[in-house]
């Protein structure tokens, strides 16, 4: 075959190829808007696909971009929220609702604007030795109809039954996280399935994924798997510690700032301590901001006193507005209900299906007490929406106009906009230069009208464990 012609015959098969919708991995699948520092995301923790799917318009409302849904696969028959952390196929429906109700509420979340992301379990399966999945479908420990067999785990290599030391890449890879079968990622018929199990998802207009226990899969092996997703789907990997390096994982996504939950989980929690760690230089020794989901508590550490929770409700408002002010990393806020017991998921009806949550009436940190299994709804309080909508006003401009008076502290975004905490427990008055444009502002946190004079500062009174911020789309 001649040069030219072998060339033109490799074009015709591209594009018969791209007409038919085919790529070398199977048909091709809705497109998705991989997330920015401006975007930001909300974790609804086990809220079912019917529930997300009516507050959808709501999220639109407010700002948000993307949500975070629980993992919606087949799982093990089990009342405890964690259950759904234990696939037993790769069929969509548990607790959380139907194939046809996950479809559902991704298209009209994508009507409002709204993106889903799915947290996966790609690590492991279950750790019962056997039993029935909530569709019924029989399993034991190490056989998965269909899926998988004994060989396509992993025996761990150091000899635990689990993994005990958290300082061995290995273990921590090859060995059973919390006694759930570990699948052996090096195999290619076990990536196989992973991997037709996420372009499913994709199918169904999923934007991307959050991979759960992703520090238990090798970066390398992961990176196969992302391989064969197209390169606008977004991953964001549940990486805890330096063992393994997060960094191993930035080659194909973002990873999630643990040290973010816990900064914030500091400053926030005493008075005072603002000022000195809240600022760039800080920034700068974290992960690299575009590489970054920064967070003030997901579903564990809401449970395991790593984080601040809706209990220290201001403290958490707080860490929120904190978290959406900075420009740092991309922001993914978190709604959960109430509960007494750590291991208590949300209430399902007879049917094992969760009905549609209701929030508690007019959500805020003031509202309370709450009863086990109420919905909080931290994602409609009013200082989270009105600080959604300073992100988008002063979108990636840098810090500026660093300000400290006592335990109170702000900093401003350069010409567009400013913010002050208050943390500590008098109500603090004060003038504070800002660069802002003189005028009158409305408070994105109170409501209240703030002056910015023709010098640029403005006079303001915080009270204590609140905050104050305007921004040049709030001004009047
Ligand atoms: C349940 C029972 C267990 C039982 C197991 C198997 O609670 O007693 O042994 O089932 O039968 C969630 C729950 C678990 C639950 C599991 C499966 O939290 O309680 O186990 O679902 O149903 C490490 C991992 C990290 C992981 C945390 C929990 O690195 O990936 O542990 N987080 C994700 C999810 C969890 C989920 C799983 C993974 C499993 O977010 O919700 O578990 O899919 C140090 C280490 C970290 C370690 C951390 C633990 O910081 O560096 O690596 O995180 O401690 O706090
Ligand atoms: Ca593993």
């Amino acid at each position: 075959m001649t040069k030219p012609f072998q060339r033109l015959l490799a074009a015709l098969t591209a594009s018969s190829l791209a007409i038919l919708g085919l790529t070398s991995c199977g048909p091709s699948l809705p497109s998705a808007t991989p997330i920015t520092t401006e975007m930001v995301g909300l974790q609804m923790h086990t809220w079912s696909f019917d529930s997300i799917a009516t507050e959808c318009p709501t999220l639109n409302e407010i700002g948000y971009d993307w949500v975070l849904v629980s993992p919606p696969q087949e799982s093990i028959p089990d009342s405890a929220w964690w259950a759904h952390y234990q696939p037993v196929s790769y069929k969509i429906d548990s607790s959380l609702g139907t194939r046809g109700q996950f479809e559902n509420m991704v298209s009209v979340c994508k009507e409002n604007k709204v993106q889903i992301m799915v947290d996966v379990v790609l690590n492991h399966m279950t750790g019962l030795q056997n039993g029935a999945g909530f569709a019924g479908t029989e399993f034991t420990k190490y056989e998965y109809p269909g899926l998988y067999v004994g060989e396509d785990f992993n025996a761990c290599p150091t000899g635990v039954s689990q993994i005990e030391d958290y300082s061995n890449v290995e273990e921590i890879q090859q060995c059973e996280l919390l006694g759930l079968a570990d699948l052996n990622t090096g195999k290619a018929n076990v990536r196989d399935q992973l991997v037709k199990f996420l372009r499913d998802l994709r199918s169904m207009g999923a934007s991307g994924f959050r991979v759960d226990a992703a520090k238990h899969i090798k970066a390398s092996e992961l990176k196969q798997i992302v391989d064969q997703l197209p390169s606008d789907t977004t991953f964001i990997s549940e990486v805890i510690g330096d063992t393994p390096p997060q960094s191993e994982y930035y080659a194909f996504g973002h990873v999630f700032s643990f040290d973010w939950i816990n900064m914030v989980r500091n400053i926030f929690s005493s008075s005072g301590l603002l000022g000195g760690s809240a600022d760039q230089n800080y920034f700068d020794m974290l992960s690299p901001s575009d590489k970054t989901v920064t967070l003030v508590s997901n579903h564990d550490t809401e449970r395991n006193g790593g984080a601040l929770t809706y209990r220290f409700a201001k403290n958490f408002n707080l860490a929120t507005v904190f978290t959406l002010a900075a420009p740092y990393g991309k922001p993914m806020l978190y709604s959960s209900y109430a509960f007494s017991d750590y291991d208590a998921g949300p209430i399902a009806g007879p049917d094992g299906y969760q009905p549609v949550a209701q929030c508690v009436s007019n959500p805020s940190p003031e509202h309370g007490p709450y009863e086990d299994g109420d919905w909080i709804c931290q994602h409609r309080w009013p200082a989270v929406k009105g600080m959604i909508a300073f992100r988008k006003a002063v979108g990636d401009s840098k810090f500026s106009d660093i300000w400290q008076e006592g335990d109170a502290y702000g900093f401003g975004r350069g010409k567009l906009g400013f913010v002050a905490f208050n943390t500590g427990d008098a109500d603090v008055t004060a003038s504070i230069k800002t660069s802002l444009p003189a005028g009158t502002y409305t408070d994105r946190i109170g409501g209240g009208t703030v002056t910015v004079g023709a010098d640029g500062v403005m006079k303001v009174t915080i009270a204590s464990w609140n905050a104050v911020a305007i921004d040049v789309k709030s001004k009047n």
